[in-house]
C-alpha cells in the first residue's frame, strides 16, 4: 500500500494511526499542499478531486480519509460487527466531515499552517461558534460513554482524534471540555497509537 499525503494534516494521520495499529508496513509519498502538489496535472489523475489523502491499494486509487478507514478497519477489532453499531461508526464519521472538520481542521490550516489567518478573520469568526457547537457535542456524547460507539475503540474515535486532539493550534479552547480530554488520553493509550508528528 501507498499513501499520499502531506504529513500535519489530520486526514493524512488518521490512516497512519490506524496502519500502524493494524501493523500493515506502506509507503508514504510526500505531496506538499502548499505548494499545490496535489493540483498538478500528475496528480489529478491520482484524485481528480486534488486532494490528500490517497490511499494506494493494488494500483488502485482510494481518496477520502474516512473511506480509507472503512477500507482498512472492516473485519477487524476497529469496526462492530453488528450492524447498527456499524451504522453508528458511519454516523460519527459523516458527523465529522460535515460538523467537525470544516471549521476545527480548516481554522487549524489557516492558523498553523497556510498562517492565513488575518486574511481569513471573517471566515475565522464565521466557522469559531460551529467548531464548538461540534465540539460541545462530542462532550455531551463523551460524559455518558467511554468511547463513540458501543463503549469500545473504533475508526468513529480514529477519525474524531485526529483534528479534535490538536484543535488548540486552531485557537480552540479545550479546557473546558472534561470529558473530551478524559477521552484524547484513552484514545492515546490504545496500544500502537503514534503521534500526529509520527
Ligand atoms: N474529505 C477529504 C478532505 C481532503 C482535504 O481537504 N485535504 C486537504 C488537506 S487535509 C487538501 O488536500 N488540501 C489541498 C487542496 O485542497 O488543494 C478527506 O477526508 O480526505
Amino acid at each position: 500500500m501507498r499513501l499520499y499525503q502531506y504529513h500535519p494534516s489530520g486526514n493524512c494521520y488518521k490512516i497512519r494511526l490506524l496502519l500502524n495499529q493494524l501493523g500493515i508496513l506502506y509507503e508514504k509519498v510526500e505531496i506538499d499542499i502548499l505548494r499545490r502538489e496535489s493540483r498538478t496535472p500528475e496528480f489529478l489523475r491520482i484524485n481528480p478531486n486534488g486532494r490528500i489523502p490517497v490511499l494506494e491499494v493494488n494500483g488502485r486509487y482510494l481518496p477520502e480519509s474516512n473511506a480509507a478507514l472503512y477500507y482498512l478497519a472492516q473485519g477487524t477489532r476497529f469496526f462492530p460487527q453488528d450492524r447498527f453499531a456499524q451504522a453508528q461508526v458511519l454516523q460519527w464519521m459523516f458527523f465529522e466531515q460535515y460538523s467537525h472538520e470544516p471549521y476545527i481542521a480548516t481554522i487549524r490550516f489557516w492558523v498553523a499552517f497556510q498562517r492565513s489567518a488575518q486574511k481569513n478573520a471573517d471566515e475565522i469568526r464565521r466557522r469559531m461558534p460551529l467548531g464548538y457547537a461540534a465540539l460541545d457535542v462530542m462532550e455531551r456524547h463523551l460524559s455518558q460513554n467511554l468511547y463513540f460507539v458501543d463503549n469500545r475503540y473504533s475508526i468513529a474515535d480514529i477519525t474524531l482524534f485526529a483534528y479534535t486532539h490538536v484543535a488548540e493550534e486552531g485557537g480552540f479552547q479545550l479546557s473546558r471540555y472534561p470529558h473530551l480530554q478524559a477521552w484524547i488520553r484513552r484514545v492515546q493509550q490504545q496500544p500502537g497509537h503514534i503521534s500526529i508528528e509520527n
